[in-house]
């Protein structure tokens, strides 16, 4: 009631003091920043065949690239769109940096979405270039037109710009001119990602968003995650998600550390990268850290250059962790937490810090400097204090600056007081650690990966065998979590599972990867039912009604 005080907010913060963040810099020039003192060090190797760009050189080459991409046939100007259809590669890394350099954002997809996806997302994000590799051009090929272009890689395809084009541009000012850029309003980024709920949607991450999020980070006297111009850091996680994206290629930058890029996962070539580069740090999802302690080759190789793993994008439980700290004894083990639309880091694990402190096995990380962090009642809203579980809201400036065209979904994602709102149930611990417990939202987490149960029952539905469908996420040991659709099949119809997944595979969710271990049940079966955990009934039980 009136009469009744209004609750304080228990506001949580770093347990470092908050940094100056030159956070006036487009993102180019602030992840060069350092480029005078480190031209001649190591900045982007290519795992595959080692070869290796400066500093100096990335520089340059972006400002070639940026050159190629303003001129005639592509034209990309201040407040265009550029989508980066690539693997990780030297080319994605060139690409980005020249989209910042021309005031132009970057949409990222992954080149194994189908190519319905792929167009959704170029159309809804009004990008008039596409750059991709000969492997994925059929994808685009419809897309290839008056509103679109083309690049494609190496020499190119027929029809489509060539990258090697591009890198001949020349970069001086009459190829390239400053392009004035508004950090607070220019978008950088668009990677797309569903939120709390329904289909994917355009973050739109500024220019001070992401110079923010990154100093937040690895800037200052004791940065939070402690990365050295000594260090090597290992890119095996897509560029094209904002983990990898944002910790590994833009920290790892400023850092002025050297990235090994790793096109594709592959255990032992990891294993072998790790020893050939002396790779000191390695970012990673649960899945492949999985895949680490499963694999028998991770006593065949010396990996004790490795100095800190970072886990992140999905849960890493007490066990696992303490299976790979046996298995990798040098090594400080910790996680970040992050989620595309906070900028995207949240919270990093205190014992990556240069002055480090002991942390807890299961726990995310604190809360990163220069941000507020508030636990509240899901039901009330009412903040709650530490120990207490409740939706963790995040507030600073490294937050998205919202949904492209969508107003709607981003008034229910940031409140009115500039507050985010995860999706995710977590509480703050006696020293400030983070630990997640519960996902409020309609999110599934395939190996690190958005699935959105939107999309996939949106496209379920499209089956003329199929009624209705609910997909909710099941845990999986290895992949994290697997979507699992109940169907509620059409009358007279005698749908099987396996057509159901091949549909999938063929039509196209967000992974086909995904669709090949998504579990199909009649709603009826009480089999499939059971093997429900607690949470995802509720879920379920709506959609016995429909
Ligand atoms: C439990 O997953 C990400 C970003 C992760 C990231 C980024 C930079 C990790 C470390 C880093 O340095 O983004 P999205 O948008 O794909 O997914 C966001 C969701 C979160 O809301 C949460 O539900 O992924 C889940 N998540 C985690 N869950 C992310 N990190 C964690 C974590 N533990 N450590």
């Amino acid at each position: 009631s009136l009469s009744e005080p209004r609750a304080e907010t228990v506001l949580f913060r770093s347990t470092l003091p908050d940094i100056a963040i030159p956070d006036h810099l487009p993102l180019h020039d602030y992840v060069f920043e350092r480029l005078s003192h480190r031209r001649d060090r190591p900045c982007l190797i290519d795992g595959a065949t080692g070869e290796t760009l400066t500093f100096a050189d990335v520089n340059r080459l972006s400002r070639h690239v940026a050159a190629g991409m303003r001129a005639s046939p592509l034209n990309v100007r201040p407040g265009g769109t550029v989508m980066l259809l690539l693997p990780n590669s030297v080319e994605f890394a060139l690409a980005f940096l020249a989209c910042s350099r021309l005031g132009a954002a970057a949409t990222t997809a992954n080149p194994l979405h189908t190519p319905p996806e792929i167009a959704k997302q170029a159309i809804a994000s009004g990008a008039t270039v596409i750059i991709t590799e000969p492997a994925f051009v059929g994808k685009v090929r419809d897309l290839a037109g008056v509103s679109t272009a083309v690049v494609v890689t190496g020499d190119g395809a027929e029809g489509c710009v060539s990258f090697s084009d591009l890198l001949a541009a020349g970069d001086d000012s009459s190829e390239l001119p400053e392009v004035a850029i508004d950090v607070a309003n220019d978008v950088v980024a668009l990677p797309y990602s569903s939120g709390t709920t329904g289909l994917p949607k355009g973050v739109m991450l500024s220019h001070r968003g992401l110079v923010t999020s990154v100093a937040q980070i690895v800037d200052g006297d004791n940065p939070n995650l402690h990365l050295r111009e000594e260090d090597v850091v290992l890119c095996v996680l897509p560029m094209f998600h904002i983990y990898s994206l944002h910790s590994i290629l833009l920290c790892g930058m400023r850092a002025g550390a050297a990235l090994v890029i790793m096109k594709r996962f592959d255990t032992a070539r990891m294993f072998e990268l790790v020893e050939r580069h002396g790779i000191t740090i390695a970012p990673l999802v649960p899945p492949i850290v999985v895949e680490m302690a499963k694999s028998d080759a991770i006593d065949r190789h010396d990996l004790s250059s490795v100095r800190m793993v970072i886990s992140g994008a999905a849960p890493m439980g007490k066990e696992l962790q303490d299976i790979l700290r046996a298995k990798l004894p040098r090594a400080v083990l910790g996680q970040g937490y992050g989620m595309t639309e906070a900028g995207p880091v949240l919270s990093m694990c205190m014992a990556f810090a240069k002055e480090p402190s002991p942390v807890k096995s299961g726990a995310c990380g604190t809360v990163v400097r220069n941000a507020e962090l508030k636990i509240i009642d899901p039901e009330t809203g009412v903040s709650l204090p530490r120990n207490q579980p409740g939706e963790i809201c995040i507030r600073g400036k490294q937050i998205m600056k919202g949904y492209l065209n969508n107003p709607d979904a981003t008034a229910k994602t940031i409140d009115v007081e500039g507050w985010l709102h995860t999706g995710d149930i977590g509480y703050v611990d006696d020293d400030d650690e983070i630990f997640i417990v519960d996902r409020l939202k309609e999110l599934i987490k395939y190996k690190g990966f958005q699935v959105a149960p939107a999309e996939l029952e949106a496209m379920l539905i499209t089956h003329p065998g199929i009624a209705d469908a609910a997909v909710v996420p099941m845990k999986d040991d290895s992949c994290g979590e697997i979507p699992v659709a109940f169907v509620v099949t059409s009358n007279g119809s005698e749908i099987t599972e396996d057509e159901i997944k091949q549909y999938v595979a063929k039509t196209g969710c967000l992974l086909q990867e995904a669709a090949q271990d998504l579990l199909c049940g009649d709603y009826s079966e009480g089999a499939v039912w059971q093997d429900f955990e607690e949470g995802s009934e509720s879920q379920v039980g709506s959609v016995l009604m429909v």
